[in-house]
């Protein structure tokens, strides 16, 4: 399962021993790999792993892409995550042959899917690294990240209408709030995929790397976003994200809160004061 030729087709690495005893402790994963990446191995990587069913989102995944989402946002080490999958699927959406038997009477009784959104109350960014397909659930779990990079052979959809049901975690308004209302209905009424370019054209995604570049050039973002004080990382992340939830009022309102707070930080004092002195900064989060 672990096979070094597996990994170096992807170009990944084989996780460490270590590694994997520190992310699998107490629960084995079964449908995630997770890793620290980076030179200061201060990246979380997630990859979904039930390459046979393309990634497809089945309950348990979900269960422990989020557990393993909450360990690294608790991790003092860990400035960024990167949530990837293989080269042919991100994920082909959330688990159809899960879901077949289910009635109305079940979906409001267990609040179906409702937890799913825990992804994007993490507070530390995410960066979903997508190669192949982001289709249903797997592309709203992309936009449930915080910046997409799409390899070459990228395709996102919402094609939830063809199997007479529709996107439940955000896609129709997630979609419609960034690539706006024709592109958002034309993809959620058709269920016609785009392509990564169409996607960036359409600000989707905001960079396309060739398929084996993708995961690297997503870490060394990670990398690039954890070399800044994490606290204050996190709030210009819910600053951003209030841009799609609030009134511009509302927004230029907490913007102007979460500036006024950078100023009661540590780390605010040291990042000037090592621009005026002319050296790095040294932050430490506080
Ligand atoms: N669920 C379960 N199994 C799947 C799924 C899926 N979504 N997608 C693919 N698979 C399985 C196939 O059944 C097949 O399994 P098996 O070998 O046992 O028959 C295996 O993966 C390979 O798939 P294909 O043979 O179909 O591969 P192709 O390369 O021919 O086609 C496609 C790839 C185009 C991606 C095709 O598999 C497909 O259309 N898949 C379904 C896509 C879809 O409709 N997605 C939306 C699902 S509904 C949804 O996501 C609702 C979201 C709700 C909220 C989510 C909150 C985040």
């Amino acid at each position: 399962m672990w096979g070094a030729c597996r990994w170096a087709v992807r170009g990944l690495r084989p996780l460490s021993t270590a590694a994997r005893r520190t992310y699998a402790a107490g629960s084995q994963y079964q449908y995630i790999l997770v890793e620290k990446r980076g030179e200061r191995q201060n990246v979380g990587m997630i990859q979904l792993n039930r390459p046979k069913a393309l990634n497809a989102l089945c309950d348990g995944l979900m269960m422990e892409l989020i557990q393993a989402c909450e360990s690294f946002d608790e991790d003092p080490g860990i400035g960024a995550i990167v949530i990837t999958g293989s080269d042919k699927a991100f994920a082909a959406g959330a688990d159809i042959k899960e879901m077949q038997s289910k009635s109305f009477q079940d979906c409001v009784n267990s609040n179906f899917l409702s937890n799913w959104g825990k992804v994007s109350e993490v507070k530390k960014p995410i960066i979903a690294a997508v190669n192949g397909f982001a289709l249903g659930g797997g592309c709203e779990l992309a936009m449930m990240c915080d910046i997409i990079y799409a390899g070459e052979k990228a395709q996102f959809g919402q094609p939830e209408i063809l199997l007479a049901t529709i996107p439940g975690g955000g896609g129709t308004q997630r979609l419609t709030k960034t690539v706006g209302k024709s592109l958002a209905m034309e993809m959620i009424l058709t269920g016609e995929r785009i392509s990564a370019q169409e996607a960036k054209q359409a600000g989707l995604v905001s960079k396309i790397y060739p398929v084996e570049k993708l995961v690297e050039e997503a870490i060394q973002c990670g990398e690039k976003i954890a070399k800044n004080s994490g606290l204050i990382v996190s709030m210009a992340k819910e600053a951003v994200n209030g841009a799609l939830e609030l009134s511009l009022a509302e927004g230029n309102r907490l913007e102007k809160k979460l500036f006024h707070s950078t100023f009661a930080t540590e780390d605010r004092k040291e990042g000037m004061s090592a621009f005026v002195a002319k050296r790095d900064a040294n932050f430490k989060n506080q």
